[in-house]
Formats: C-alpha cells, sequence, structure tokens
C-alpha cells in the first residue's frame, strides 16, 4: 500500500523539482484502480461524407470541412472503443487552463472538452465506433507528492464535487455539445465514473455533513478488506449506506440523462459491492434505458474472474487485463505458440450476452509499443491480434500512431498531433502508416461479422507459426488469421476439402471448397488454390488475413467484404 495521505498530501505551492523524469518508473496507481499504486469500407461512411481512400491520412480528412461519419455499430459486440485521456488529448480552451504544466508527467496539461469535440474526425476518421473519456467531475485542486514528485488530478480520478464538472474540463454544457457531435458521426461516448472514492483531502471530508459517509486515513477507518479499504489512501465512500450510494448514483445518472450518453466505464469495480451495483443496474435500466452500456473495471478481470459481475448482471463487459501480457509474451518468443492458442480459446468462456474488452496499453498499466521495445513490426502484429480476436478491442490514445508512452506517468504523454497546432501534443511526431494500418483493420473487423461475433477455432501452431480460424455460423462468414513471429519464413498448407479443428471440425464453408483462390486482405495478395490445397507462406514477422475474394468488381476496395452489418440481440 502507499504511504499515509499525510505524506501523499502536499497541497500548496508549486515547486519546481528537479529529476522529475528519473521518478517515472514509480509504480503508484494515481487512480486507485490498484494498490499497487480501410480501407474505409464503402458504406462505413456517409454517401455525404468524403470516404477517406484506402490509406486516408490525417491531413486528407484536415482539408475536408464535412464531419466524417461511421457507420454506427448495431450493438456493443461490435464495438471498437477509443480512450482517451482528456487532458491529454487536445485543448481547445486556453481559458480553462488551470494548474497547466506542460513539461511536468504530473501537471494538468490542458486537454479538455471543447478540444476533444474539435477533433472528433481523429476518431471516426480511424474508424472506432465509441469513445471513453476519462472522468469529467471536479477534482482537488492540490497536488500529492507521495510517488516522489508533485501529481494532480490531471486524470480525473480525484473528485472534490461530483455535482460539478472541473472548469479545466469544460461545461456541462460542453459536455452535452461532445456527445452530441460524438452522436452525428455515429459514435457512442462512455463516460468514466467512480462510485468508490474522492480524492485525497476532498472536501467531503471536511463538511460536517458528508464527513461520516466516507472511511479514510485521518479517521483511521479504512478497512483491510476489498470492498472498504482505501485504495492508495484515497477516502472510501460507504457506499453501503444507501442514502451515500443514491447521492453518487443520483449525481452520475442525473449527469448522464442530461446530456444523452450512452454508458460508463465504471471505475475500481471490486472495491464496491455485489448489492450496490445491482442497485446501480436497477436503476441505470429505469432511468437511463435498457441500452445504456455498463463496462466495468474490475482489477486483474478476465472470462472467470469477472463471472460473478456478469452472472449478476451487474455489468454489461469487463476489461480483460490478460490480454496484453499473453500478445506480447506470444509475439515476443516467450511461451509455444500452442499455449498462445490455448489462452484464446479460453478467452470465449464468457457468458452469453457478456463481453470482454481487451487492451494493448492503459492508463494504469505500461504501454505495448514501449514493453516492446518501440519495435513497430512487432506492434503491428500486435494491433492485428488485438482486431481479429474476440472482445471489444480498446484503442488507447495515440498508440494508433505510435506514442511511445512508457511505464506510468509516461504512459499518459500527450496525444501526438505532428504539425497540427493542437496543443498539448503539437510537435510530437505521427506515424501516419500506423494510422492506416489501424485503419484497415478497423474495417476488416467491421466488415467481417466472424472477426467481432464468431467462434475462434484453433488452426495450425508449429514452430514460430499461429494460425486460427474466426467463423460466424449465421452468415457462414469466415476468417483465416495467421501470424508468424518468427526470424524464420514459414508455411503452412491448408486442405479445404478436409474439416478444420481437430478433432471433430467443421467443414470449410462450400464457397471455401470451391474458390480457385484466397484473398490476403492484409497484404493484399491473391493465394491460389490447386485441388482444395491453399498454400500459405509468411515472411519473418509478418501476418496474413485470409477472406474469401469478393464476388462483385475488382479493386482494393473490394478487398472488404460489403455486407450489411446485422442487428445481434441486446444484452440481456
Ligand atoms: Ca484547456
Ligand atoms: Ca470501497
Amino acid at each position: 500500500m502507499p504511504l499515509s495521505r499525510s505524506s501523499w498530501l502536499a497541497r500548496g505551492q508549486w515547486v519546481p523539482l528537479s529529476g522529475v523524469a528519473a521518478l517515472v518508473l514509480a509504480t503508484v496507481c494515481a487512480c486507485g484502480s490498484a494498490p499497487r499504486a480501410g480501407p474505409s469500407a464503402e458504406g462505413t461512411f456517409a454517401p455525404s461524407s468524403p470516404p477517406p481512400s484506402l490509406f486516408s491520412t490525417r491531413s486528407d480528412q484536415a482539408d475536408s470541412s464535412v464531419p466524417l461519419r461511421v457507420e454506427p455499430q448495431s450493438c456493443w459486440d461490435e464495438a471498437v472503443l477509443y480512450f482517451v485521456v482528456l487532458d491529454r488529448f487536445a485543448d481547445g480552451d486556453r481559458s480553462n487552463d488551470r494548474d497547466v504544466r506542460r513539461g511536468t508527467p504530473g501537471g494538468f496539461h490542458g486537454g479538455d472538452l471543447q478540444g476533444l469535440r474539435r477533433e472528433l474526425d481523429e476518431i471516426a476518421g480511424l474508424g472506432a465506433t465509441a469513445l471513453w473519456i476519462t472522468p469529467v467531475a471536479q477534482n482537488i485542486t492540490g497536488f500529492v507528492t507521495g510517488a516522489g514528485f508533485p501529481d494532480w488530478a490531471y486524470h480525473g480520478y480525484w473528485a472534490d464535487d461530483v455535482y460539478r464538472l472541473d472548469p479545466r474540463f469544460g461545461s456541462e454544457e460542453d459536455l452535452r455539445r461532445l456527445v452530441d457531435d460524438a452522436h452525428a458521426r455515429g459514435l457512442r461516448v462512455l463516460l468514466d465514473v467512480v462510485y468508490n472514492h474522492v480524492g485525497y483531502g476532498s472536501r467531503y471530508l471536511s463538511d460536517p455533513a458528508t464527513r461520516a459517509w466516507l472511511r479514510s486515513e485521518d479517521a483511521g477507518t479504512c478497512g483491510r478488506d476489498d470492498l472498504t479499504l482505501c485504495v492508495a489512501g484515497l477516502p472510501d465512500w460507504r457506499t453501503e449506506v444507501p442514502r451515500v450510494a443514491d447521492y453518487l448514483m443520483d449525481a452520475h445518472l442525473g449527469l448522464a440523462a442530461r446530456v444523452g450518453l450512452d454508458g460508463f466505464r465504471l471505475d475500481t469495480v471490486k472495491h464496491v459491492s455485489h448489492e450496490v451495483w445491482q442497485r446501480h443496474r436497477q436503476r441505470v435500466r429505469s432511468e437511463l434505458g435498457d441500452g445504456f452500456f455498463l463496462l466495468g473495471e474490475v482489477w486483474g478481470g478476465s472470462a472467470q474472474v469477472l463471472d460473478p459481475y456478469f452472472a449478476a448482471d451487474e455489468l454489461d463487459a469487463g476489461f480483460d487485463f490478460t490480454f496484453q501480457g499473453n500478445t506480447l509474451a506470444f509475439l515476443q518468443g516467450r511461451g509455444r505458440p500452442v499455449a498462445f492458442e490455448h489462452y484464446l480459446e479460453t478467452r470465449q468462456a464468457v457468458r452469453t450476452g457478456y463481453l470482454l474488452a481487451h487492451f494493448l496499453s492503459s492508463h494504469d498499466v505500461p504501454t505495448a509499443l514501449y514493453l516492446l521495445d518501440g519495435d513497430l513490426d512487432l506492434f503491428r502484429l500486435a494491433a492485428l491480434l488485438q482486431l481479429t480476436v474476440r472482445g471489444i478491442p480498446v484503442i488507447y490514445y495515440g498508440e494508433e500512431v505510435g506514442r511511445l508512452g512508457g511505464e506510468w506517468p509516461e504512459n499518459r504523454s500527450d496525444m501526438p498531433w505532428g504539425e497540427r497546432p493542437v496543443e498539448p501534443g503539437e510537435g510530437l511526431a505521427r506515424n501516419e502508416a500506423l494510422r492506416a494500418d489501424y485503419q484497415r483493420l478497423i474495417a476488416l473487423r467491421r466488415n467481417h461479422p466472424a472477426l467481432w461475433r464468431g467462434d475462434h477455432v484453433g488452426l495450425k501452431t508449429e514452430g514460430d507459426l499461429l494460425a486460427f480460424v474466426r467463423q460466424d455460423p449465421e452468415s457462414d462468414d469466415l476468417v483465416v488469421v495467421a501470424v508468424n513471429r518468427g526470424a524464420e519464413p514459414v508455411a503452412m498448407e491448408l486442405d479445404l476439402r478436409q474439416p478444420f479443428g481437430a478433432p471433430d471440425g467443421d467443414a470449410w464453408p462450400d464457397p471455401w471448397q470451391a474458390t480457385t483462390d484466397v484473398l490476403d486482405a492484409w497484404n493484399r495478395e491473391r493465394l491460389p488454390v490447386a485441388d482444395g490445397a491453399l498454400a500459405v507462406a509468411l515472411a519473418p514477422r509478418s501476418a496474413r488475413i485470409l477472406i474469401l475474394p469478393p464476388t462483385g468488381e475488382p479493386g482494393p476496395e473490394s478487398t472488404i467484404h460489403d455486407g450489411e452489418a446485422e442487428p445481434c440481440p441486446a444484452s440481456d
């Protein structure tokens, strides 16, 4: 556990510290999450907007005055979620820049709701379907020094008044306009809300009307179990008291209704009781409707860990904390591909109607590109795997343009904007080719039901090769994904006339058995099929995504299946 509150809290004058950068490896969790301290396919965009080309870049879009529009997700199974740390994304209002110290990793950097609203095309242009933004409640004004450097509440997880928006992020009207503009682009919006704790030294502790509502280190009332401890020394709401839970629910549900949010990202879920989450769900259903989405952060979440929350219908989805480590280990040659394949199969064991949301990077873990030592080839493969397996892929702002990030707090570095005059990340280099790869992967995923809702079936693991099938029985859509993580080329042969997936596998769908060639949609290459045999060669550290060639007009755009998004049942 971290230091006591008195050593954490040091409200007062800003004192520049030398050697701040040397302290970035400190592992204190600032949000209190854990005690450790395409091609834009035709049809994806509305006809009124210029569809970006196969390799559309930000500069293409910047020339257009017409907002980009994403074909809205038909259900959350189909979502591609883009996560923004608001303070680090885009500064749209210099007048609210309070406590801004851009050279300081723990300082505010000025990003706000207006800035994000202005840059929504960045997210729609990528092809994401939904947005998750860090909390916007009014936070404490001071900074803490427990990590050895001053750290402000720029992340939004240290509330001081849950009924007000933090002016450093903007007004409620700014949030409403952001949601409206996101909806106009086809994007859904999830707001991060915190039911477990408030910020260090929050006004709730000094207000006689509310101080008994919290457990705190000052009062010596912090408990020892998950529900009653003071996570990272943060004062803990007594949510077991109905009046306290209602106070918080009234605030968050009221805001959601007024501004038109589509759901919440719920912080620190395992530190609040199941009873509270069940009541929360009931109130959400009755006040915000059945479609209001609840994505919960249960630290260490996996299909198994999250199941109790799904069994009692407290959440619609939860974060899969296992994906990053398993995927990076596979790509770095740690463990055999068969072990990774087994892991991918276990990810399917999710209760029907509920979802895992998997990330490569987040604000609470080191970023993937950093963990891969900046190796872009491996990072591309990681992104390819993230966007071809089951679950809701969560893209952490900037990783799609090569933001390196690092350990905390460098994992929350500024969004790179290249030459565009957008603070705080103006002048930070962007890798547009990587972003184009993300666009293609997202478009592929959205156009293939097999990729977003299909079954996962292992195909081959041999040497450094991993190959699997994603198959959607309902639409008969099928996609083969093959990855060679090794430094040597590999080859495999698929017999399309034999069942796949031992021992009692399914037959390849008829069109696959009859085809004379298969399309590698990732490398835009046709592979011939001779007598039902498909020979697939993979260069070192490369991947292939195999689909049936389109039956329509030839050309690069038609590499993408142009099927209508089929409605899927709401989670029940
Ligand atoms: Ca600002
Ligand atoms: Ca608690």
